[in-house]
This record gives structure tokens, sequence and C-alpha cells, in this order.
């Protein structure tokens, strides 16, 4: 990775946010930020309005976690990310294109604008030979997608008891708007983003839940991602293929499949983000359910000699009440084992939409300064 590890971002004062300007502490030797900036000015320094959590699948979510549960409580947070007051920022000034971390999506991305056209998310479906169904995943596919242009293309996968709605059902993570602003600002190329269900199991009756029997269909969906479902977007839609142009992200229980996928195959994937990781890559015990580990905390690491994504992101916020410090810890390991990685902290952010926008925001900024030196 050309970004060595590793920004901590101690305590970031408001004031700080408010010029722009996170912080990137690292190890290794200081970047140089200032070639071939870009600005962008921000038109738009309201208070971001608190967004109507637009979940489609808001009473379908909940029916399947209670099943399983018997518990009344509404599951769509672990989903998506539970919806919270987003006014976190102020004001903002100058967007600058370097490699630094900022901790908060700039408003100017996250707001929709009158002269941007936004993509729209479509619903279809492949065959999967690793679950032996037909699976559904949505698809957002930028404005005026053409055949006579190729795409780069994220993967983004959602939290436990969620699906492919997911992400496409919140209008909260402001995910079209990310992409979308930032394509039109040329920070990044034109992306389709792809939201599958994770829960890749053969039988169609199971359901997740927090007991290890219930988590098996996610860490099995490494497989179906890669033999089925990426093989199938590949075929069907005019992207551009290759590492540098295929991304993967995930939110907590999709975030942690977004490390263990990066470690297993870590050729496949030029840029990564795992927003809010779940706990169970390695042996633990927390509040929810005992995790046997996907692996050892010695085999947490790329393989030596492994050809490692350019851009891995851990984040995390500092108040999520879901994982805890469980994201912290993977960063924590990976350190410990000399794996490259970049890990920060989005100060005051919960399990939430303030905690994806940032990673994503942060994922294709790096996206975006990677492509601006080619
Ligand atoms: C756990 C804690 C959190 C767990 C999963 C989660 C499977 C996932 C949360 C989410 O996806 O929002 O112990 O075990």
């Amino acid at each position: 990775m050309k970004r060595k590890r590793i920004s901590v971002f101690t305590a970031v004062i408001v004031t700080a946010l408010l010029c722009g300007c996170g912080q990137k502490v690292q190890e290794g030797p200081a970047q140089e930020n200032t070639a071939q900036e870009s600005t962008v000015q921000d038109n738009n320094s309201q208070n971001e309005p608190a967004q109507e959590n637009n979940q489609e699948n808001t009473q379908e979510d909940t029916e399947v976690a209670d099943s399983v549960t018997g518990n009344t409580e509404d599951k769509n947070s672990f989903a998506t990310g539970m919806e919270t007051d987003d006014n976190v920022q102020t004001k903002e000034s100058e967007f600058v294109l370097n490699d630094e971390i900022e901790e908060f999506c700039p408003t100017v991305f996250s707001n929709a604008r009158d002269n941007v056209t936004y993509g729209e998310y479509i619903h279809s479906t492949y065959f999967s030979e690793t679950c032996g169904l037909e699976r559904g995943y949505n698809i957002l596919l930028p404005t005026g997608y053409s055949e006579e242009k190729k795409y780069p293309v994220l993967y983004l996968l959602h939290g436990i008891f969620g699906n492919e709605y997911s992400f496409s059902g919140d209008s909260g993570n402001k995910i079209k708007e990310i992409v979308g602003n930032m394509a039109a600002d040329g920070i990044i190329d034109e992306t389709i983003v792809v939201c599958p269900n994770m829960y890749a199991s053969s039988d169609p009756n199971q359901q997740p839940g927090f007991d290890a029997e219930s988590v098996l269909p996610y860490d099995n969906f490494i497989n179906d991602l890669i033999n089925d479902l990426m093989p199938h977007i590949e075929s069907e839609y005019s992207v551009l293929t290759g590492r540098e142009n295929t991304y993967l992200a995930g939110f907590s229980m999709g975030g942690r499949e977004t490390i263990f996928i990066t470690l297993k195959r870590p050729e496949l994937f030029g840029y990564v983000c795992a927003i809010s990781a779940a706990p169970g890559i390695v042996p633990t015990a927390d509040k929810f359910m005992k995790h046997t580990g996907q692996m050892e905390e010695s085999e947490m690491k790329f393989e030596d000699g492994a050809t490692e994504p350019n851009v891995f992101i851990i984040c995390c916020g500092t108040k999520d009440s879901v994982v805890g410090s469980y994201p912290k810890s993977y960063h924590e390991i990976l350190e410990t084992n000399g794996s490259d990685h970049i890990w920060y902290e989005i100060t005051g952010a919960d399990h939430d939409n303030n905690a994806i926008k940032s990673g994503l925001y942060n994922l294709f900024k790096q996206i975006g300064y990677d492509k601006s030196k080619e």
C-alpha cells in the first residue's frame, strides 16, 4: 500500500473540522499533498438537515430479526446505521484534493445539489452457484450510464439483518449524493455501486441471528461475491475490471466481511474501506454472542508477498454503541502483524450514517487522489 499505516485522530477540535483540515498522523514518510490539488468551493455551508430514514425494508427486516431473536427492538440500525442527527458540522471551507483523511464527509458532497443528476438504484438478480439460488442485488448506475463507457465498481456490504435494500432504502447514508457529487466535481470517475445481499445461505429460509450457525452465511459471502456476483456484474454491465477499478466497502457485519475478504483475496480489490466492523474475525465474546473467529489473531494479516490494496481504510465512530472498540482492535492486530492500513476514528459518531458517510467519502477521496497522480 502506498500510504503507510496509521492515521490516528486524537481529539480533533471542532475548529479544525470547520477548516476542513482533518489531521492524518502517519508512520512512514510524509505525503506530498500539494501536487495536483483540485478545489471545490463550498457553496452550501448550511447545517445538513436531519434526514428522514426512508427505509423500504423496515418492516421486513424487523420481522426477520424478531423472528430470530424474539426481540422487538428495531434491527435496521444494524443493517444500515442508526438514524442520527447529522448536524456535526456547521461550516466548511475549500475542498482540497490530497490524501488526508477527514473525519466527516463535507456537506458539499453529501448534500443534493440542484445542478447534479444522481444515479438510480436498479434491482436485479443473478444465479449464485455458491448458494444454488437466484439472488438479488441493487445496483446504483450513474446517471446517463452508457455501454459506450466503462465504469469502476464499488461492492458495498450491509450490516447484520440487512439485505440488498439496506443501503438503497436509506436516504440518510447519502451514497448517491457522495458518489454523484464527487464525480460531478471530477474528483472520481463516475462509479457503479453494487449492493448485494450478503447473507449467502443455500437455504432460502435461513435467517441471520447472533449465534455461530446463523452467522456462517455471511462468512460464505466471499465465495458468492468472487465466484458468482462479480462475474455476473462484469458480464452484464459495462465495467472496468482489475483491482485498480474494483473497490470493496462494508458497514458493521459488512465491514467485518470486507476485512476478511480483503485479507483472503487482496489481489482483487485496489481500494477498501471497512466501516464500524463487527466482531468475530478473531475469537472473542461480546454482549451479543461468542465468536469462534474466522482466523486466529496471528493469522489476521496479508500473506507474505501478497498484492495488497492501494488503500485499506478501517474506521469507526468514537461513540459506537454496537461494535465498540472492535474496529480499533482490528487495527491493532493488523499493526502488530505488519499489515498496512489506514485507521481513523470519527469523533462522536455512533453505529450510524455519520460513520458510513465518512468512510465512503474518504475511500473516494483516496481513490480520487491516486487517480489525480496518474
Ligand atoms: C456482533 C456484534 C455486532 C455481531 C454482529 C454485529 C455476529 C453486527 C452489527 C451490524 O451489522 O450492525 O457480536 O455478531
